[in-house]
């Protein structure tokens, strides 16, 4: 839910700093205070001040719920436990039968989400190429009723039009999600470019720093918002307090960081196209990158996250993740520290087998905050003794 929105005309940092954020009515606290009751006092049945019970809504949450929908530029917002809870209360919008279909290269957990928690259960499934119109079309169903985008794709950064697959999955009366995870709002909008919905592992750039696992859904449509409420609180995969606060502390900072995670993520790019040891460089950025002109129309940069084909394959890729000293290795992205990872064994092994499968050769870079030419060096000796 989200109670006050910001006046018309904010600009991004604005809302992400002041959207929801009042001043404290009763003590002046600047910051919204971490909430911890589970229970609020009732003057009669029924009659209180918009609080009963912390699994329905608790202030800490709602404050973040008003910021990031503000960001989103959506009417309502809701807070989950984690990217994996948010992405399984959309799911549950869903009843057995329907079909959904889902990108070929999606985040290995909402793969494995789709394929072994809810089609078990009814849910019926296709992979495909989001970036071709005609083979969305090939797997389309007259059950199809969900199209899930994610975009930049998790790990190998392709590009949806997010317009273009809106238009055609409304045409057939299908809802359109995004998973935002990658692009954040502050580089893309897409309820703005016709998306339904809006979904985000808030674990990685909300959150910003490596220390809170969360999530988030934020839509415009009344009822889809109705319903998403309901599931939270009936399902109650929500985010304490703390952690809400801890969500809400990062974005304060969205803007700033992630000119710089783009700003990096250019130079680290570079080296890596001249490097003998990178047989093939993943970045939207990329004039060469076929989502390039996309990327380029639909959102404000290219983003923090950069992957590359090892040229000796996956031995070398094992080698080269191992090799990096700033660069951590380890799953998750978009903080501030800098991680590397091998998709193929670690973040998207559940895939391994599927039509999701990725090339065992690829490593994936989550570029964070550390110094731009320190990053480079640290990548430039690891892969020059991998030659
Ligand atoms: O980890 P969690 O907060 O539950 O979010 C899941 C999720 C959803 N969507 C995308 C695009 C994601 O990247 C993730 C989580 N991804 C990783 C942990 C990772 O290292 O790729």
């Amino acid at each position: 839910m989200s109670a006050l929105l910001p006046p018309e005309g904010w600009g991004f940092e604005t809302r992400a700093i002041h959207a929801g954020q009042e001043p404290d009515p009763t003590t002046g606290a600047v910051i919204p205070p971490i909430s911890l009751s589970t229970t609020f006092a009732q003057s009669a049945v029924g009659t209180h001040q918009g609080y009963e019970y912390a699994r329905s809504g608790n202030p800490t949450r709602a404050a973040l719920e008003t910021c990031v929908a503000a960001l989103e530029c959506a009417t309502s917002g809701f807070a989950f436990a984690s990217g994996l809870a948010a992405e399984d209360a959309l799911l549950r919008l869903l009843t057995p039968g329907d079909h959904l279909v889902i990108p070929n290269d999606a985040y290995g957990g909402t793969f494995r989400l789709a394929a072994r928690v809810h089609s078990p259960v009814g849910l019926s499934w296709s992979a495909a190429d989001l970036t071709n119109i005609h083979a969305l079309a090939a797997v389309w169903r007259d059950e199809t009723r969900m199209v899930w985008i994610e975009t930049p794709t998790n790990p190998t950064l392709t590009v949806v039009d997010i317009a273009a697959v809106a238009a055609f999955a409304h045409e057939r009366a299908a809802m359109v999600v995004v998973d935002n995870t990658f692009a954040t709002p502050y580089l893309q909008q897409p309820l703005a470019l016709g998306a339904d919905i809006v979904v985000h592992s808030s674990t990685k750039y909300l959150g910003g720093h490596s220390d809170v696992v969360g999530g988030f859904v934020a839509v415009n449509d009344p009822e889809t918002a109705d319903r998403i409420g309901f599931l939270q609180n009936a399902a109650g995969a929500v985010p304490g307090p703390f952690d809400c606060y801890l969500v809400l502390r990062g974005v304060k900072t969205l803007a700033v960081r992630m000119d710089r995670h783009c700003e990096s993520a250019r130079e680290i790019v570079a080296m890596l196209e001249a490097h003998p040891a990178v047989a093939h460089v993943l970045y939207p950025g990329l004039p060469g990158h076929p989502g390039h002109g996309v990327a380029a129309r639909q959102m404000r940069d290219f983003g923090g996250m950069v992957a590359f084909l090892a040229a000796g394959g996956e031995a070398a890729a094992l080698a080269i993740v191992g090799r990096t000293r700033l660069f951590t290795l380890a799953e998750s992205l978009g903080a501030v520290e800098s991680l590397i990872e091998h998709p193929g064994r670690m973040t998207h092994a559940s895939a391994a087998g599927s039509p999701l499968e990725v090339d065992s050769a690829l490593v994936r870079l989550s570029v964070g905050l550390e110094t731009t030419a320190d990053l480079v060096a640290d990548l430039r000796a690891a892969l020059d003794g991998v030659g």
